[in-house]
């Protein structure tokens, strides 16, 4: 059996927008999306996901909370991802454009969703209303969904 790669998503927000990046290289590269990235050896989940987030967009999070838990599998890979999303609605700094990221704020009512992973669309408006959630998602290649399972949950353990 292989080891589920943990990664970190965390979506700074406001009461009427939400800041996306540009994912401007490697897994992803093109897509609009919340800032996060693997968890390191000795690293906790919380301390990848204050990291990622610094390191993409300059931002220090305040109150991050997790909110969801998001399982990928890609035919043909055994490697399932293990995705810890979060918000967080309190920050310091200012959106800084990285080496990975291109930082940019959207209302909640115009979210990319063409421009983003094909899933987040279905989990977006959990996470817009406040709800945790929980999802398993089967691609095939980087586009398509061949099924999935998603559910609103009273907490994640
Ligand atoms: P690197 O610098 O080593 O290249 O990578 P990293 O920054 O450590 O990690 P990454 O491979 O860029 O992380 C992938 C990010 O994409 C991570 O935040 C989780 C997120 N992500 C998926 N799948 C999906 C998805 O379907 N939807 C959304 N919104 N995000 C996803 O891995």
């Amino acid at each position: 059996m292989v080891a589920n790669k943990l990664l970190t998503l965390v979506f700074v927000r406001e009461p009427t927008r939400i800041l996306l990046g540009l994912k401007k290289r490697g897994f992803g590269m093109g897509r609009w999306n919340g800032f996060g990235g693997k968890v390191e050896t000795g690293e906790t989940i919380i301390q990848a996901a204050l990291r990622e987030l610094q390191e993409e967009s300059g931002l220090k999070a305040k109150n991050l909370q997790e909110v969801g838990l998001l399982k990928f599998e890609f035919v043909g890979d055994p490697q399932l991802l293990e995705v810890h999303v979060f918000t967080s609605s309190e920050y310091e700094g200012k959106p800084t454009e990285s080496s990975e990221m291109k930082p940019q704020w959207y209302d909640i009512d115009s979210i990319p969703f063409d421009k983003m992973w094909p899933d987040d669309k279905w989990w977006f408006p959990l996470l817009l209303k406040g709800s945790k959630f929980s999802g398993y998602f089967l691609f095939e290649g980087h586009d398509d969904v061949l099924n999935y399972t998603l559910e609103e949950v009273d907490s994640l353990n």
